[in-house]
């Protein structure tokens, strides 16, 4: 793989102003990095962390994140491998430690200097910069300031505009998936409580697409792989995901793959960083060679082109069979484990040839090599992340990847499986623990059965729809338990007149972000622990639990002190809100012993052990060494828990995304430095990017033939069926090896770009992964000095 760096390496034309009122100096690009990780790495990690916080408060967090005794990291949901190395964790789980424990806190005198109307101008940058908040704050209805208030004045409001709504449908109560398992089970029993499923999360917006697919074919919405697994695989295939940024540790698990003599196959229309070289920090080797070529082949696929890419390996592989009846498909499986053989058969052998090289923008020997790399392999494992669950077609694409697998009995053997890598660190778990607008009915029932009040049956809002009903009126309250919902949501503009027509956001967080800017008439801030801090409450310190991308469950305790002395846990304020609302609330008082939850989390883990599948006797298993693992049927014992109890081949009409002429596909992709709307510097290290996010990443070629060049301003605009004109201002022209008629720019400024109703069929995403666009050149902005 070698990527044409055809560009400028010069200086560019600073365009860093998107709603930044502190835009330094002007954006530097340089040639993107062939290798990633490795010592510089690390330093770079540590150095903030040691400035900012002190050597003894660092070393406390860096020698217990990931380690049995302490905190598990909050940045992905990559697991942790059962023997641990001392220093468990890479770059961008220290960043994410760093940016949490900081010691620097919002003063008292902020909120009277900084009304809505300034927070409005600022950037997700400067929020986050300002550092933790330690006291709850209120903007009451017509004023434009925040003012510090008391918990139980809080609580008193939320309280009293809750019970005064029409019907609890008019409240939402969304999740981001940082909360832990305890906050999550009781956020979602007092919503339900209160009378709604309108719990919309961070999950509708990333892997709802992957939930959705596995459900429909496998009857389970998970990973069906272990940790171990990697190490075992012949054929690991890395489609739409960037470890070597958002999961920078998978990075070991596929080098020790690679070890192990595995072939790993990156589909990708960025050739990202991490998936070329890797040096392992972990191993001297590491630290002092050349590290390792991870990727044999690199399929540098169009946007939304791999439902068509995996149609035609699927066709290979049939095609194979043909010419060895016998040997290449797992009959045995399929016969006894299986439906849907025939149809899928008969549905490729239409498959048009000319139509998968113009989806994919692949050769045919390309596809060919991937089919024969497939069709070689005992055990292969296909990872997923958002580059395949953010497309209309996204579901179907998922599907397809189940169908390629199932060929070959490739799900429930060591080595192989299903392998979407989730994003937040426990969204998954959050998800267990029942944040879903459209639980099952057999966990609404357990919830009835466990708690003795009658729980709403009709589904909820997701997160798009949340926002449409706000807009509409039709939700008039939003109580968020973490995130950024406005900055991370589609179409921004449309999301954030949406939330300022509400009457009251709540919003339980960290750190600042856009979410405390954009709010309705009436808003609070409540701040909370982070999970590296040390929770004492009346029965002692207490721990918490997460799940992993493999379904893995453990314990995680903070271990530094916290950073104010009024802050309370997520468990602590949710519980105190649910006492404080359904005290008032027209349902009436619910039997649920709130300031218990609060005293000691085991008597939250009581009731998740009664309530969740899989969590029997939850309190005693997570306390054993590294936790235990959840029941998944198809990894366990190829058995699927669908309606006829078999995996589901399917048949997925293929629908290539079309783009006009003179127009370009742009992706909304994640830089090194940030954490979805949390940005941690304006540096994007191995895209070459330094100083400034307003860039727009766009192939050599294309830019020659619509008569632009690099180091260009220019304005983006969206084209939609609704004709509406959405605009990202003055982006920097960044000539970059992306595939042919594609381009990307930085989440979440691009989501002004992404219409809220452009999402994906049956998981209602937002397509945040092809947005179809038009450059239009304009002066370069003058440089602020
Ligand atoms: N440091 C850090 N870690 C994170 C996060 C973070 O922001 N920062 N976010 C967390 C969260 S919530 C999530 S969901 C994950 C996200 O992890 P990723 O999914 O890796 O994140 P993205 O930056 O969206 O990158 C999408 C990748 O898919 C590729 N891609 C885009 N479209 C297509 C396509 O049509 N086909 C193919 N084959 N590839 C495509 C892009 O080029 C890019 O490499 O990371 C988690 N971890
Ligand atoms: N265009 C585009 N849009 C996207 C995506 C994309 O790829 N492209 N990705 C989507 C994806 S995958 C996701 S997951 C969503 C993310 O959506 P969210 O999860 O809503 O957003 P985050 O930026 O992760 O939320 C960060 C905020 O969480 C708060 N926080 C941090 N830690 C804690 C904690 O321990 N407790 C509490 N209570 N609060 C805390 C802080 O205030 C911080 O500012 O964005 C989605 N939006
Ligand atoms: S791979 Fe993810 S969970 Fe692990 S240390 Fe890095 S950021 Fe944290
Ligand atoms: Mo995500």
């Amino acid at each position: 793989m070698s990527p044409n760096h055809g560009r400028d390496h010069g200086a560019g034309a600073g365009a860093d102003a998107v709603a930044d009122t502190s835009a330094g100096p002007p954006t530097r690009v340089g040639p993107p990095k062939e290798w990633v990780a490795g010592f510089p790495g690390i330093t770079h990690a540590l150095a903030p962390a040691l400035r900012g916080m002190g050597a003894a408060r660092t070393a406390k967090l860096l020698t217990s994140m990931n380690q049995k005794d302490g905190f598990d990291c909050m940045s992905c949901a990559w697991p942790d491998p059962s023997h641990r190395h001392t220093a468990e964790f890479c770059e961008n789980g220290a960043k994410a430690v760093t940016w949490e424990a900081t010691p620097l806190t919002v003063p008292t005198e902020f909120w009277a200097e900084h009304g809505i109307d300034d927070l409005l101008t600022r950037s997700e940058y400067w929020l986050g910069q300002q550092g933790r908040l330690v006291e709850p704050v209120h903007k009451p209805a017509g004023a434009d300031h925040y003012e510090p208030i008391g918990w139980d004045r809080a609580f008193e409001i939320v309280a009293d505009r809750l019970s005064s709504l029409d019907s609890p449908d008019e409240a939402a109560f969304y999740t981001s998936g940082r909360a832990s398992n305890e906050a999550a089970f009781t956020y979602q029993l007092f919503a339900r409580a209160f009378g709604t499923n309108n719990l919309p999360d961070c999950s509708n917006m990333c892997h709802e697409s992957t939930g959705s697919a596995l459900g429909q074919t496998i009857g389970v919405g998970k990973a069906t792989i272990s940790y171990d697994d990697f190490a075992r695989a012949d054929l690991i295939v890395v489609m739409g995901q960037n470890p070597g940024t958002n999961h920078p540790r998978m990075l070991t698990a596929l080098e020790a793959a690679k070890r192990n003599g595995a072939r790993i196959v990156v589909v990708n229309p960025l050739p990202e960083a991490g998936l070329r070289r890797y040096k392992n920090p972990q191993t001297v080797r590491g630290l002092a060679g050349k590290g390792t070529e991870l990727a044999d082949q690199f399929l540098q696929i169009r946007l939304g082109g791999d439902m068509a890419l995996l149609q035609a390996v699927s066709k290979r592989v049939l095609a194979a069979e043909s010419a060895r009846p016998g040997e290449v498909l797992d009959h045995e499986f399929l016969a006894a484990s299986t439906t849907g053989l025939d149809e899928l058969t008969a549905h490729l052998a239409d498959l048009d040839e000319g139509e998968v090289l113009t989806a994919t923008g692949l050769t045919s020997s390309d596809i060919d090599a991937l089919a024969e790399a497939y069709v070689a392999a005992d055990a292969t494992i296909v990872t997923w992340a958002m580059g395949l669950t953010q497309h209309t077609r996204a579901v179907a694409t998922i599907k397809e990847i189940v169908n390629l697998l199932l060929l070959r009995g490739n799900i429930g053997r060591p080595g192989a499986g299903a392998s979407p890598i989730r994003g937040h660190s426990n969204v998954q778990g959050d998800r267990t623990m029942g944040i879903w607008e459209r639980m099952p009915e057999p966990f609404l029932a357990a919830l009835e059965a466990e708690f003795g009040f009658p729980v709403p049956r009709a589904h909820g809002l997701d997160a798009v729809d949340t926002i449409r009903a706000m807009g509409e009126g039709r939700v008039r309250a939003l109580v968020a338990l973490g995130g950024n919902l406005v900055g991370a949501i589609s179409d921004s503009r449309a999301a954030e007149a949406a939330v300022q027509r509400s009457e009251l956001t709540v919003q339980i967080s960290t750190k600042l972000n856009r979410s405390h800017a954009v709010v309705g008439r009436e808003a609070l801030i409540l701040p909370t622990l982070g999970r590296t801090e040390i929770d004492r409450q009346a029965s002692g310190e207490q721990m918490v639990t997460v799940e992993d991308t493999v379904c893995a469950v453990h314990a995680s305790r903070g271990r530094v002190e916290p950073v104010g002395s009024d802050l309370l846990s997520e468990v602590a304020i949710v519980s105190r809100m649910a006492d404080a609302v359904l005290a008032s609330s027209a349902r009436g008082p619910v039997p649920v012993d709130w300031a218990a939850f609060e005293r000691d989390y085991d008597v939250v883990r009581g009731h998740i052990a009664r309530v969740v599948p899989g969590c029997e006797d939850y309190a005693a298993k997570i306390r054993r060494e590294g936790g235990f693992v959840l029941p998944h049927p198809p990894r366990d014992s190829r058995t699927f828990p669908t309606p006829d109890g078999r995996a589901h081949l399917t048949v997925n009409a293929l629908a290539p995304v079309t783009c006009p002429p003179g127009r370009l596909l742009l992706q909304t992709v994640r830089s090194h430095d940030q954490f979805n709307t949390t940005i941690y510097s304006r540096d994007d290290r191995y895209r070459g990017i330094r100083g400034g996010r307003a860039v727009v990443f766009v192939n050599p070629q294309d830019l020659a033939d619509l008569g632009l060049a690099d180091g260009d301003t220019v304005d983006v605009h969206s084209e939609f069926r609704d004709g509406v004109d959405r605009v990202l201002p003055a982006q920097r022209v960044v000539a970059y090896p992306t595939a042919r008629g594609c381009a990307a720019a930085y989440f979440p400024e691009a989501n002004v770009l992404v219409p809220l109703d452009a999402t994906a069929e049956s998981s209602n995403t937002p397509v945040s992964k092809a947005v179809v666009v038009r450059l239009e050149r304009v002066p370069a902005p003058t440089e602020v000095a």
